[in-house]
């Protein structure tokens, strides 16, 4: 028996995690390394389509996720509290979770799967030999090295790849509250609130809430401002303002004001390659997006997982060269996934309901696990 091939990894968040577990699956040792002194997941909600859900399936993940999740009869799209549409997606997989809980998931599946896991281990760069460097002096050599350390990967920065940074003009406020379904019911008994719901507002004032409930105790906001607008870009948020422009959220908003918050200005980051000999950039280190058609740690699970295919089939010389093929092969259908979310935060165009069809869901369609993918999305 040959020994196991070895991988250390930067980062444990949903990308770092998918991949470690993926690779421990067949056959490989994993060290994750996590600056963080503790694991867990910030943030409030996220969408999963098919793309990622593909994955969890194999790494055995989601009977554990889906223990806990919403599927919502539809998507709907509201201007001015008007109904625009209301998207079935027939034939698309999609599901609500809360940010802890699909952490959770991951988290386990990986210690399940023996991937080594260090809390407060910071890395601080690598080299394309497969030499990985941390904070305290201390280095490791590894087959294969991954930065998935987020949008300010150290990583990549330490290997000098260039990037480009674009902001777009609005950003968001993020929380995770009670649903207080019965007073919302009462407030509007003819809306659907177990439904995925966009809340525009475009005139006199761009002010959006995107209410995403994740399960039946939990709902997910997201309440979106102008840069430039300080009173709705204000945290904790000014529940007099909210509230007098959705009056019908009034519950939940008056939960996130007593939360402190962060706003997020909406922004893509392009980098110039993803891989430089044996080490590989992946997630928000790789291609972070905007949120708009919630692909960014879908595509940080599925290319994840297409790396972990590619890595384990390398021949042992032929590393580097394996890791551009996988770069070459599969980064276009992220890089549109990217220039589409940045298209849709900086027209507001998803305002006009029905958007979910054609081009924009070739991700939640793709497969990453099916040999044939290419020739499918060709
Ligand atoms: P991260 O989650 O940033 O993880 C990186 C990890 O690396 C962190 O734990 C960090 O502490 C660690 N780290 C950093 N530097 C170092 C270092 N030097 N050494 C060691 N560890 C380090 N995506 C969706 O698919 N659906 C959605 O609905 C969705 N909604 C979103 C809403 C908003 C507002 C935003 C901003 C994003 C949203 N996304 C969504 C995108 C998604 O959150 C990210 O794409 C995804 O979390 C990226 O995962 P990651 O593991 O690459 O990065
Ligand atoms: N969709 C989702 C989401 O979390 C965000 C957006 C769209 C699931 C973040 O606010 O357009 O901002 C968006």
């Amino acid at each position: 028996m040959p020994s196991p091939r070895h991988a250390e990894i930067a980062g444990a968040g949903f990308a770092g995690l998918t991949l470690a577990t993926a690779l421990a699956q067949k056959g490989w040792t994993v060290r994750v390394h996590e600056r963080t002194p503790e694991l867990r997941a910030e943030g409030a909600g996220i969408v999963l389509w098919g793309n990622s859900l593909q994955v969890l399936d194999r790494l055995g993940a989601t009977p554990d996720l889906e223990s806990r999740a919403m599927h919502s009869p539809a998507y709907e799209t509201r201007m001015n509290n008007v109904i625009r549409s209301q998207e079935k997606l027939e034939g698309v997989r999609w599901i609500s979770v809360t940010r802890p809980h699909l952490y959770s998931t991951l988290l386990t599946a990986a210690r399940e799967s023996g991937v080594e896991i260090l809390p407060g281990s910071e890395v601080t760069g690598a080299t394309a030999e497969g030499r990985i460097d941390f904070a305290d002096g201390s280095s490791a050599d590894a087959d294969l090295v991954v930065g998935a350390d987020g949008v300010g990967s150290a990583v990549r920065d330490s290997l000098g790849i260039p990037l480009r940074r674009e902001r777009s003009r609005d950003g968001i406020t993020r929380f995770l509250v009670p649903r207080h379904k019965a007073e919302l019911q009462r407030l509007e008994p003819d809306t659907e609130w177990d439904n995925y719901i966009d809340f525009w507002n475009i005139e006199p004032r761009v002010l959006r809430v995107l209410y995403v409930p994740c399960n039946d105790e939990d709902v997910y906001i997201a309440l979106m401002a102008p840069v430039s607008d300080p009173q709705g870009s204000k945290v904790p948020i000014d529940v007099n303002l909210w509230t007098a422009n959705f009056p019908h959220l009034a519950p939940v908003l008056e939960e996130a004001a007593k939360l402190p918050g962060r706003y997020y200005g909406y922004q893509t980051t392009r980098v110039e390659r993803w891989t430089e000999g044996r080490v590989a950039i992946i997630g928000d280190a790789a291609h972070a997006m905007c949120p708009a058609l919630a692909q960014g740690a879908g595509c940080s699970i599925h290319n994840a997982w297409t790396l972990a295919t590619q890595a384990t089939n390398a021949p042992e010389d032929r590393m580097a060269e394996v890791l551009r093929e996988w770069e070459r092969v599969e980064r276009p259908i992220t890089d549109r996934a990217q220039d589409r979310s940045q298209y849709y935060a900086d027209t507001r165009q998803m305002a006009q309901g029905d958007q979910f069809q054609g081009d924009v869901i070739e991700t939640a369609l793709y497969n990453p696990t099916d040999p044939h993918r290419h020739e499918v999305n060709a």
